[in-house]
C-alpha cells in the first residue's frame, strides 16, 4: 500500500477548515493508504503559545480525530513530540537545508512580518524542516496538502533530491549501506475543488484558528447556539439571490460552498435550491446542515473524552508503529551521513 501523513497543530481550536480541508478527506484516504496522522505539536510553538494548554489542546485535537471518523484499525494516530525521531531527523535536515530557500517561504516572511522581529523564533524560520522530517521519517508517497502548504512540500521534495543526491546511492553503499535512495520523494495530493474555507468575516481571508476574532470561525466543538449566532452575524452583502463563483460575492461563494460540504449535496443542487433565495432564508438552512453535521461528531467527542485511559492507549500505540517506520529510517540516515555506528 502506498503510503499517506498528514498532521494538524494544536493550537486553538479545530475549526470548519481544519475539517473540510484536511481531516474530512483524511477518511477517504484511509481506506485506500497506509496513514499515518498525527497532532504537530512540536510545530504549534513556533509562535507564541500558552504552555498551559498545548497538552490539553493536543488531547482534544487527538480525539477530534476520531470523533471526525479516523478509524485506528486502519490508521495510525500518534502525538509528533512522542516519536523523537521527528526532531532529531530535521537536526540532520538542516545541515542540508541551504538558509536561502527557508528565506524565501512565503509563510514565513507573512507570519514574521505579523508577529514583528522580535517575537519570531528562529523555529518559524526553520518549520519546513521540522515538516520535512514529518514526511520524509516515513517514506511517503503522497501528501494532502493546500494551497498554503503547496511551497513546504516542494521544498520537502527538493531536500529528499538534495539528500539523496548528497549522502545517497554508491556513497551509502561504500559506507555499508543498502545503496539508493535515502528517501523517498513525496508527491501532493490535492484536495477536492471547494475545500478551502474562507473566513466568516471576510470571504477573501482563509478560515484561521490564529485570527483574533472568533467570530471569523466555526470550531468544531462549537455549540447550535454559537454556531446559530455566527452564521446570523457572519458577513454578506446586499444582491439579490445566491450564487457560486461571483468574484464581487466572495461571503457568498464561501457560505454556498460550506452548506454544499456539509449538506453532501452537488454543487449543482446547491446553486439550484439558493438561486432564488435572501439570505434571511438561506442563513438557518445553513446553521441546521451545519448542526446535523457537527452534532454526531460532537457526540463522539464526549464519549472519547470521557475514557482518557482509552485514548492515550490510542496514541501509545499509534506512537509505537511510528516508530518503528521512523527508527529504521533515521538509522539509514546516520549511516550515510558518515555518524559512528552506536
Ligand atoms: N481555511 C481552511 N480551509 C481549508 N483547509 C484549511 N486548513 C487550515 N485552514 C484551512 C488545513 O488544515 C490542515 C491543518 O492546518 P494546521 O493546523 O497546520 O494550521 P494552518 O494550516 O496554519 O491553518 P490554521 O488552522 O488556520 O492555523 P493558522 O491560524 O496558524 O493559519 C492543513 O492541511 C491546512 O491546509
Amino acid at each position: 500500500k502506498k503510503r499517506v501523513v498528514s498532521g494538524v497543530q494544536p493550537t486553538g481550536s479545530v475549526h470548519l477548515g481544519n475539517y473540510l480541508g484536511a481531516i474530512k478527506n483524511w477518511i477517504t484516504l484511509q481506506d485506500t493508504y497506509e496513514t499515518l496522522f498525527f497532532i504537530v505539536d512540536l510545530h504549534a510553538i513556533t509562535l507564541q503559545y500558552d504552555a498551559r494548554q498545548l497538552s490539553e489542546a493536543t488531547r482534544s485535537t487527538a480525539a477530534l480525530y476520531l470523533a471526525c471518523g479516523v478509524d485506528t484499525t486502519k490508521a495510525s494516530v500518534f502525538v509528533q513530540s512522542h516519536v523523537r525521531e521527528h526532531v532529531e531527523l530535521m537536526w540532520l535536515l538542516s545541515s542540508t537545508t541551504p538558509i536561502g530557500w527557508l528565506n524565501r517561504m512565503i509563510q514565513f516572511k507573512e507570519k514574521s512580518l505579523k508577529a514583528g522581529d522580535e517575537n519570531v523564533g528562529v523555529a518559524l524560520l526553520t518549520y519546513p524542516v521540522l515538516m520535512a522530517s514529518d514526511i520524509l521519517l516515513y517514506q511517503a508517497d503522497f501528501v494532502p496538502v493546500g494551497e498554503d502548504q503547496k511551497q513546504h512540500l516542494e521544498l520537502t521534495r527538493e531536500l529528499a533530491d538534495r539528500v539523496n543526491y548528497l549522502y545517497g546511492g554508491k556513497k551509502w553503499k561504500k559506507l555499508g549501506g543498502r545503496g539508493g535512495a535515502l528517501f523517498k520523494v513525496p508527491e501532493a495530493l490535492i484536495p477536492p475543488a471547494g475545500a478551502r474555507v474562507m473566513s466568516l468575516t471576510d470571504g477573501l481571508s482563509k478560515m484561521s484558528k490564529s485570527a483574533p476574532s472568533d467570530q471569523s470561525r466555526i470550531n468544531l466543538l462549537d455549540t447550535k447556539d454559537v454556531i446559530a449566532n455566527k452564521i446570523k452575524r457572519c458577513k454578506t452583502d446586499s444582491l439579490p439571490g445566491l450564487e457560486f463563483g461571483n468574484p464581487d460575492r466572495p461571503e457568498c461563494h464561501n457560505l454556498l460552498s460550506i452548506y454544499q460540504l456539509v449538506s453532501g449535496k452537488s454543487k449543482e443542487e446547491v446553486a439550484s435550491e439558493c438561486q432564488n433565495m435572501n439570505w434571511g432564508t438561506f442563513k438557518p438552512i445553513l446553521t441546521d446542515a451545519l448542526v446535523d453535521h457537527l452534532q454526531p461528531i460532537q457526540e463522539r467527542y464526549s464519549e472519547i473524552t470521557s475514557d482518557s485511559g482509552h485514548l492515550d492507549k490510542i496514541l501509545a500505540e499509534g506512537a509505537s508503529r511510528a516508530t518503528a517506520i521512523a527508527e529504521t529510517t533515521l538509522k539509514n540516515v546516520y549511516q550515510a551521513m558518515g555518524f559512528l555506528k552506536r
